[in-house]
């Protein structure tokens, strides 16, 4: 199999494991549980559990107890997009390829959703108490990390200070301190979660944690190329600056060509940096590359 079908397969493994952690329809509340469906099973890269997937394969976890993990965190971030969709932050209309939550069932059910995902996604980490009691000392710090990282010192974080620096010129060191938090802590929680749960010492999880960051940096700034060049392209305008969104990033601070080499240089010092931890396999270190060329 090559990298793109194996990547295939193991998205699917994702979202049976995803649909196999969803609430029942039932009860008079069914509509959140409709809307969180509607919004977890819109598709999507599945990257945060694939990753946190990875990184428990590569210390040797080969058990289902990352499984709640592998769901919880992909609905963190999905609660995050519904959430940054609504009218008072970015106020989009689509997302993954169809009508966002809040257009399909109201901006007040859309808010819920958000929340309930959020609630959800703990309720469903917890389930790996019960899965390996022996292991609750692993699983605790788990999901320690999962709340810090998604949380006031993570991406709800790095999302305050990008809303309150838009239609503002930010410094390079607050740009970092956006993209570190916003996009970045999401993406080091599921690598270490990966890690932690397959007993990894604290110097592997640290070596984790900066591989992970430089996965976030680099993602994110191919996440401001990829915007540019598609609101370049429905503007029919030449690529230049972030428009749509008026607000500073890496290629209105350092040009399109130097954004994309610095995509290059960073993912492949996290690879040059995983490959000191002897990967079982190639996998994980195509992964990477292959967001250095993503389109979507
Ligand atoms: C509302 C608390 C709160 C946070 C919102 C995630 C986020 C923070 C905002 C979404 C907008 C954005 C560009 C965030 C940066 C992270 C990012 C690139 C998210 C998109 O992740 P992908 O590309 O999405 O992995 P898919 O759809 O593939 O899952």
């Amino acid at each position: 199999m090559n990298f793109k079908e194996t990547y295939q397969r193991k998205v699917e493994e994702i979202e049976q494991i995803l649909r196999a952690y969803l609430p029942e329809q039932e009860g008079y509340q069914k509509v959140i549980m409709e809307a969180m469906e509607y919004s977890l099973m819109a598709g999507g890269k599945r990257l945060r559990p694939m990753l946190m997937k990875e990184s428990y394969r590569l210390f040797g976890g080969e058990s289902a107890l990352i499984e709640p993990f592998m769901a919880a965190i992909e609905m963190i971030h999905t609660y995050s997009l519904v959430h940054d969709d609504l009218p008072a932050m970015d106020n989009d209309d689509y997302r993954r390829g169809r009508k966002t939550t809040h257009v399909v069932y109201g901006e007040d059910m859309g808010i819920l959703a958000g929340d309930a995902l959020l609630n959800y996604a703990f309720e469903t980490a917890a389930k790996a108490f019960d899965m390996a009691p022996q292991a609750s000392l692993e699983i605790g710090k788990a999901m320690q990390i999962l709340a810090k990282k998604a949380g006031i010192y993570g991406m709800i974080g790095g999302q305050v200070v990008d809303v309150k620096s838009t239609k503002t010129t930010v410094s390079g060191e607050v740009l970092d301190f956006i993209y570190k938090l916003k996009t970045g802590a999401l993406i080091e929680s599921s690598m270490m979660i990966g890690a932690v749960l397959a007993g990894a010492d604290e110097a592997q999880v640290k070596t984790i944690e900066e591989i992970a960051g430089m996965v976030g940096l680099a993602f994110q700034i191919q996440d401001d190329i990829l915007d540019v060049i598609s609101t370049a392209e429905v503007l029919g305008k030449p690529i230049h600056s972030d428009e749509k969104n008026e607000k500073t990033t890496y290629v209105t601070w350092k040009g399109l060509d130097e954004a994309k080499a610095l995509v290059e240089q960073i993912s492949m010092e996290a690879i040059q940096k995983l490959e000191s931890l002897n990967p079982p396999d190639m996998y994980l270190a195509e992964l990477l590359e292959s967001l250095i060329h993503r389109d979507k």
